[in-house]
């Protein structure tokens, strides 16, 4: 099996370098215009060079598996394009943060076993082709419910998985464990892009106000769409997760300092649509969405 992983993201070139320190066959696939990477620097300084892409035959065999770690919002354009080189077994797992990837892949990709997960590594891009990881974290992984899989393969795709990226936590729950993750991008991002601050700095006091507020609108939000969250549980979650990554800027503030595209519209904008439509109000991500979208 060999591992196809898209895109020259960070989170792509960390699972670039597991799959090298592996020894796991991997293919590392730049999105068309975009800058190859070649060199990981790990987590204790090391630098793990990245070979260049072997891009002669785009074609995947049943037995490869696709790594999709893309921002939502090039996802639709890459599975429009790979759907035409994947027999409809080849594996094809998401990662991204925020939702709306199962319902593409459920679109674009309705006959592939196609799997969803969700990290919580800290990594940065320190130039076009250089990626830093800063923070150790683990992945949680489960079948897309638009697709369901087989229990021996979900084994297998779990270990590919884990020699990429891991530790790797199966969830027959993986949307429960995509909405925690959700409510923690909601908090932290929007907020550290805004006030141009690490994700420590929403340890001050005066953003505990809307940190819990974005908290409790997400949980109710996620009520309605049929995911328990725990409102306290959850806004604790979100406090770790600041505490853990304290010294690392979040994705959206680093995507706002290079001018990139944010993911806001699969993280509070993905709040804001589903409760405009089930008729809840959650005026701080309103709030947090309309600013973000008018930087
Ligand atoms: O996922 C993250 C992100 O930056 O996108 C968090 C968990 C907030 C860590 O920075």
């Amino acid at each position: 099996m060999t591992v196809n992983i898209l895109g020259s993201g960070a989170i792509g070139g960390l699972c670039a370098a597991g799959a090298q320190l592996s020894a796991t066959p991997y293919r590392l696939w730049p999105r068309p215009g975009s800058t190859a990477l070649n060199n990981v620097e790990l987590l204790n300084g090391e630098s793990v060079s990245l070979g260049p892409p072997d891009c002669a035959d785009d074609a995947l065999t049943a037995n490869d598996l696709l790594i999709v770690p893309l921002k939502v919002t090039q996802l639709k354009e890459a599975l429009k394009t790979w759907r035409h080189k994947l027999p409809a077994s080849t594996a094809v797992i998401l990662l991204h943060n925020g939702m709306g990837g199962m319902e593409l892949a459920a679109k674009y990709l309705p006959d592939n076993p196609v799997f969803l997960a969700t990290t919580s590594h800290g990594a940065l891009k320190t130039s076009a082709t250089c990626i830093r990881h800063t923070g150790k974290g683990e992945t949680m992984l489960g079948s897309s419910p638009c697709h369901p899989t087989r229990a021996p393969q979900n084994t297998h795709i779990a270990e590919m998985m884990n020699r990429c990226i891991g530790p790797v936590t199966w969830r027959d729950d993986i949307e429960t464990a995509l909405w925690q993750k959700l409510a923690v991008n909601c908090a932290i991002n929007p907020l550290t892009a805004l006030n141009n601050i690490p994700n420590g700095g929403l340890l001050a006091a005066h953003y505990v106000e809307t940190i819990t507020a974005v908290c409790e609108e997400v949980c109710a939000v996620a009520r309605v769409c049929k995911i328990e969250l725990e409102v306290n549980t959850i806004t604790e979650q979100v406090f770790n997760v600041i505490e853990r990554t304290a010294e690392n800027f979040s994705s959206m503030h680093q995507d706002v300092i290079n001018k990139r595209t944010t993911e806001i519209e699969g993280i509070n904008g993905y709040i804001v649509n589903q409760a405009k439509k089930k008729g809840i109000d959650v005026p701080t991500n309103t709030l947090l969405y309309k600013a973000i979208k008018a930087l």
